[in-house]
């Protein structure tokens, strides 16, 4: 009970929205790009370059000096086989693709289907429901409104070798965005630092035009985005930056309805509500895009939950930010934050690439 008690205690703070966008990018623009694992690099600046081989237990078949910076165009998941089959073909590879001819070995991270089954980089060694293979990235900074972990950097980083990339303050460019297949937005408002718990939240530059059409165009190449809000006390305004860059995405956050607030319960049926019941929230803000499709709303009737497919990319528009804080449903029961986020990755990355089977019990 004892998190339940410290929600309450803030539930007079605000909190902003800051939006954690996922991308997907380059894995599979082909081995030939030497991609390999881009995104382990580093974790804040350099937008990915990265070794192949940086995982453990993942072993890189393909490129092996690649840098996300200069990959390519991204997201580039058309496949170009058409040799029957499951159309996943990333161009020749060694291991050949699915469908005849495809000599079956053992996946790895290379942007190749190399068990010919139709999937690229199909792996998750834990069986834990995150694909080991999966690049994402976060934008802005975790909020400070936990005594505990986030989710990307305990929670995921024990499901994936390549954790999460964070991208920070960063200015957002096509090279920067093209190495990753899923960007989380966090706290990414220009209004204000938001600080708890002797933990600085720091407020982010405002999105540029050339910011918001690099994003964009990420997105609708193939990019799956998450944004979260609900990080400062002046939610109005915290929405303004990143409704920039969800405004041509035909998404949005309201300025006006600013009392999203305790146990989602609402759900309608879609992959990222698979098996969701109720999730807390606390001051949030309700997701109001004129393009979205609502899938929640807690017990009052407040829009909870957006998403919209945006040409060959996917968005979740999340009216809050506390599912980024691990230590509030870990080891919570009667929530299913964990199982939601596996879906929400699941359904952000793209469908012919690191597409992993969520195991069961993930509900306790
Ligand atoms: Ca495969
Ligand atoms: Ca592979
Ligand atoms: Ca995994």
């Amino acid at each position: 009970m004892s998190f339940r008690l410290r929600s309450l205690t803030l539930s007079g703070l605000a909190f902003a929205l800051a939006g954690l966008t996922i991308a997907c990018a380059s894995k599979n623009d082909g081995d030939k790009d030497g991609l390999g694992l881009g995104a382990k690099g580093g974790t804040s600046s350099s937008g990915g370059g990265g070794s192949g081989g940086s995982g453990p237990g993942i072993p890189i078949t393909g490129g092996s000096t690649g840098s996300g910076a200069t990959g390519g165009t991204g997201i580039v998941v058309t496949p170009t086989g058409g040799s029957g089959g499951m159309g996943a073909s990333a161009g020749g590879s060694p291991s050949g693709t699915a469908g005849a001819g495809c000599i079956p070995a053992p996946e790895v991270c290379d942007g190749e289907d190399n068990d010919c089954n139709g999937i690229i980089d199909d792996l998750d060694a834990g069986h834990d429901g995150v694909c080991d293979c999966l690049n994402i990235a976060t934008v802005g900074e975790i909020g400070p409104w936990s005594n505990g972990g986030d989710v990307f950097s305990s929670w995921l980083d024990a499901r994936s070798p390549q954790g999460a990339v964070a991208l920070g303050d960063q200015v957002l460019t096509a090279e920067l965005l093209a190495p990753f297949e899923v960007i989380v937005l966090l706290h990414v408002a220009d209004t204000t630092d938001v600080s708890s718990n002797g933990v600085t939240a720091h407020k982010h530059h405002t999105f540029s035009t050339d910011e918001i059409a690099a994003f964009d165009a990420w997105v609708t190449k193939g990019g799956g985005m998450m944004s979260t809000i609900g990080y400062t006390g002046d939610e109005a305004s915290e929405v303004t930056n990143v409704n920039l860059l969800l405004a041509p995405l035909g998404m949005a956050y309201s300025n006006t309805k600013l009392d999203l607030q305790g146990y989602v319960t609402d759900w309608a049926q879609h992959p990222v509500t698979n098996g969701i019941s109720s999730i807390n929230t606390q001051n949030g803000v309700e997701p109001d895009g004129p393009m979205g499709t609502t899938l929640a709303h807690d017990s009052g009737g407040r829009v909870a939950l957006q998403v919209k497919e945006a040409g060959d990319g996917h968005v979740i528009v999340w009216g809050d930010e506390w599912v980024t804080y691990d230590s509030e449903w870990a080891n919570v029961k009667g929530e299913q934050v964990e199982l939601f986020w596996l879906n929400v990755l699941k359904w952000l990355s793209p469908p012919k690439t690191c597409q992993v089977p969520i195991p069961p019990g993930i509900v306790k």
